[in-house]
């Protein structure tokens, strides 16, 4: 009876002496338990390591009290919910930022000194979750944290890849690729859920059969591999909410054993099935190009199939009309990797729950919004359709029965436009027969958006023009953001503290459009002094790390520029580096007495290549051979340096970002789809040399072009100037300096010809050339301001007073109202 169950619910919660507390005292008790019990060291004996993984399941364990708690609040409420599909999420360290979320770090700490450990050395001994490539992931991981901290109803779903993103190494100046067997010491931070596994099945045949009359499709599998769920808490700030990112790893199933066992071999059966494992091990390393690999194709439905039969089986626990499902879910499809779950969803209700086929259609357009996060129509994702055939042949029959119906419907409204009608097409034909999956991603959404506004218009402009022109309804703009509890919060602790101490609150922790209030102070005495004690208090941080890491000793008057991101040649790390060369060679030209003129700087590079890009990793070569020359030049002393960061990632980002003065984002216009890394330094104050491209134009916005040094062709140009070509007039300087580099004057002569080849007339696609005078002046422009720290520092003030808008949680709030249609469920405390 259900008297008996509250008394038995009563006693339990008795036995286990309430929710866990959270004075230092008590942190202590648990923590020495985890070292006796969990870690297995002995209460008297354990190091930094031990200490930090019995601290971790000390914070687990408050995780999960909320994290169960949340979940049995949703399930009473039944909400509309919000699943997130992402193939790639860079969650960074999760203990410091756990701790700040559960609002006890300064009872933590003070637990810890008792016991003779300090915080900040536990929290290093944490290495990256780095389940992702670039901005994309980052940006899923930031979403999560504001879809917690906000009280949404939201799940997260991906892959749990035994490999994350490959670990960079440089020797002798070239990258080369360790792998990141992250695992290997345990993860405090997910929960295995032994219980909660799916069949997913591949290739095979599709059958027809007849029942009651009706014909319907039958796939017939050919190999079954079972998807195990793992759960990761993710706790908001300044809230008990504490929602799940669940990620699917691939284990051997059952029903593979019997067929493998029957054939006898043993020994044999099990290396088989040993190989079910590979589905989820490891990441893709390259952020904007993997077609055509089975392996990429098989994780893809993977995650998506195990994702789907979850959220199904938790819409059936309360539901039975699946006319129904549009007010319960809403699905977002992070870019087109997870596309596969629109004819995934087509399949499950026609061949399963037996729905006719416009009364599926019509639940799947209600259902799925799509966000795409580029603009370079070569980086979509295309599928062939031969491997798509093999995998997946009930899938591909369904995207054809789409495409039929789409072709259909553009007939009626557009005519016999072929030339059209071939470009729409989810199918192209040509050498290599595939499917385009940005299209069916946009014909079976309700929405799609952009991720800036540039790119917003960009889509509706050029690359999807003809969608645009039929739905302009669909197509929408969500500006990218970061989290200020990472970034600032966490990773920036000095000048979250001052922030507080001048807002007089922390309320702008989770209500960042209070940081405006920033601005009154903006030419404020005492704040200047503050806020530079902050600021340098960084630069030192950021100088201990590159003397740990290069052994380069670096001056703190010193300017430090910044730029760090994933290597490509859009992103134009090389035009920064040709900047520097000239800077070098300028100073190497000039009189001793000019010399004293000159601003010193500490530039500072950082990113990794994708493994097959030759021209990426020639750009770090040459990066760490002109650093070489300099660093090593007596003329040039402390007026300039050159540091190339090893291993960028999330950790490394939130150490450098705060200690930097100049920050460069500099993309030929029109190719940044947003760029975040942007966001993240104009929160911490970072001044941002930067092209008009993605969401600096938004920034320009709300901070003035007065207040960061802009320069570049602009979007419109860009065409123009290319069609120039050769004809382009180029600085001389510029052909200078590529002339150096051909020459050998950084050795590696041979390797560095090719790299020139890109930048030179009409080869020169991303317009190195054509805007190297503008970004010698915008350099010009920074130095100056440089030198004047009062005016610097104002434009820092103003630059964190202006970041609000691009925290995530805006962003979210933007995709809760105009896309997924949710409302915020908060769990009582
Ligand atoms: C875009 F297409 N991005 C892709 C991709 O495959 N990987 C990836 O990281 C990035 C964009 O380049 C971006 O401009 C954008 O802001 C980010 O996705 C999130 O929308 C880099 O920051």
């Amino acid at each position: 009876s259900s008297l008996d169950r509250t008394a038995k619910a009563e006693r339990m919660f008795e036995l286990m002496d309430g929710f866990l507390k959270n004075d230092p005292v008590s942190l202590q008790k648990d923590i020495l338990d985890h070292v006796e019990y969990t870690v297995a060291r002995s209460r008297f004996s354990f190091d930094d390591f031990e200490a930090y993984q019995a601290l971790s399941h000390c914070i687990r364990d408050r995780l999960i009290e909320r994290w169960h708690d949340t979940q049995i609040h949703f399930k009473r409420k039944d909400p509309k919910r919000v699943y997130f599909l992402s193939l790639e999420y860079l969650m960074g360290r999760s203990l410091s930022n756990s701790i700040i979320n559960l609002g006890i770090r300064d009872q933590c700490a003070d637990a810890l000194s008792q016991l003779g450990f300090e915080f900040e050395v536990l929290a290093e001994q944490e290495g990256d979750a780095a389940l992702g490539n670039g901005g994309l992931a980052r940006l899923s991981a930031c979403q999560m944290d504001s879809l917690a901290t906000m009280d949404f109803p939201a799940w997260g779903y991906g892959l749990r890849y035994q490999y994350g993103l490959f670990r960079q190494v440089i020797l002798d100046g070239f990258q080369h690729e360790q792998p990141d067997y992250w695992l290997n010491f345990g993860n405090p931070w997910e929960i295995e859920r032994v219980h909660v596994t799916y069949p997913v099945k591949f290739y095979g045949t599709v059958e027809e059969d007849i029942s009651n009359g009706e014909k319907y499709k039958v796939w017939i599998p050919g190999e079954m591999v079972e998807a195990v769920a793992y759960d990761n808490p993710i706790p908001g700030y300044g809230t008990r909410n504490t929602i799940t990112l669940r990620l699917w790893a691939a284990k051997p199933s059952n029903q593979h054993d019997m067929e493998a066992y029957n054939t006898g071999d043993y020994i044999d059966a099990v290396v088989t099935r040993q190989r079910a494992e590979t589905i989820s091990s490891i990441l893709y390393p390259d952020d904007r190009s993997h077609q055509g690999k089975e392996l990429r194709l098989k994780q893809q439905y993977f995650f998506v199939s195990a994702s789907l039969q979850d959220i199904i089986r938790r819409f059936k626990d309360g539901h039975k009309d699946l006319n129904q499902f549009p007010d319960k879910v809403a699905l977002q499809l992070n870019d087109t990797h997870p596309a596969l779950a629109i004819p995934e969803v087509m399949r499950i209700l026609v061949d399963e729950e037996r729905l006719g086929w416009n009364e599926a259609f019509d639940i799947t357009c209600k259902i799925f919004s799509f966000t795409t996060h580029t603009v370079l129509a070569e980086a979509l994702e295309k599928i062939p359709v031969d491997l798509l055939e093999s995998l997946l042949p009930r899938h591909l029959q369904i995207i054809y029965d789409i495409n039929s119906h789409f072709m259909e419907e553009l007939k009626r409204r557009i005519g016999l436009d072929y030339n059209r009608l071939s470009r729409m097409s989810i199918v192209e034909e040509g050498a290599v027969k595939s499917i385009r999956m940005a299209n069916l991603s946009i014909f079976c959404s309700h929405t799609v958006n952009g991720v800036s506004r540039l790119h917003s218009e960009l889509l509706q402009t050029r690359v999807f023009k003809d969608f645009y022109e039929m739905w302009p309804e669909k197509f929408q703009c969500k500006t990218n953001g970061v989290t200020q509890r990472r970034w600032i919060v966490v990773s920036n602790p000095s000048l979250c503290a001052l922030i507080s101490k001048w807002l007089g609150t922390e309320s702008w922790i989770r209500d960042i459009d209070l940081l405006m209030g920033l601005r009154e102070y903006a030419a404020d005495i005492s704040l200047h002094q503050e806020w530079q004690m902050v600021r340098k208090i960084n630069k030192m941080r950021l100088a201990e790390y590159i003397e740990a890491t290069s052994g380069l000793k670096v001056s703190l008057d010193a300017m430090f520029d910044v730029q760090i991101k994933r290597i490509h040649e859009y992103k134009r790390q090389l035009l920064n580096i040709i900047g520097i060369i000239h800077r070098y060679d300028c100073i190497k030209n000039m009189a001793k007495d000019d010399r004293k003129k000159v601003v010193p700087r500490i530039c500072i590079i950082g990113g990794k290549a994708a493994p097959g890009y030759e021209m990426a990793k020639k750009i770090i070569k040459l990066c760490h051979a002109v650093a070489e020359k300099i660093n090593n030049d007596s003329d040039i002393g402390d007026l300039l340096k050159l540091v190339f960061i090893p291993d960028y990632n999330v950790s490394v980002a939130e150490m450098i970002i705060p200690g930097a003065d100049l920050s460069q984002h500099i993309s030929t216009a029109g190719h940044e789809a947003s760029g975040t890394g942007c966001m993240k330094f104009l929160m911490n104050g970072c001044l941002l040399l930067a092209t008009a491209d993605g969401s600096t134009v938004e920034i320009i916005e709300e901070i003035g072009e007065d207040n960061m040094f802009l320069f570049g062709a602009k979007v419109h140009e860009v065409a123009t100037l290319r069609e120039k070509g050769s004809t382009i007039k180029v600085p001389l300087q510029f052909a200078r300096v590529v002339r150096m580099v051909r020459d050998g004057y950084f050795g590696f002569q041979d390797y560095f010809q090719s790299l020139c080849d890109t930048v030179e007339g009409s080869n020169d696609y991303y317009l190195l050339g054509a805007d190297f005078e503008s970004y010698l002046e915008a350099q010009a422009a920074a130095d100056k301001a440089f030198v004047d720290q009062k005016k610097w520092t104002q434009m820092s003030i103003l630059s964190t007073a202006g970041s609000g808008r691009f925290s995530s949680d805006r962003t979210i709030q933007d995709y809760a109202e105009q896309t997924w249609g949710i409302e915020p469920c908060r769990c009582p405390l």
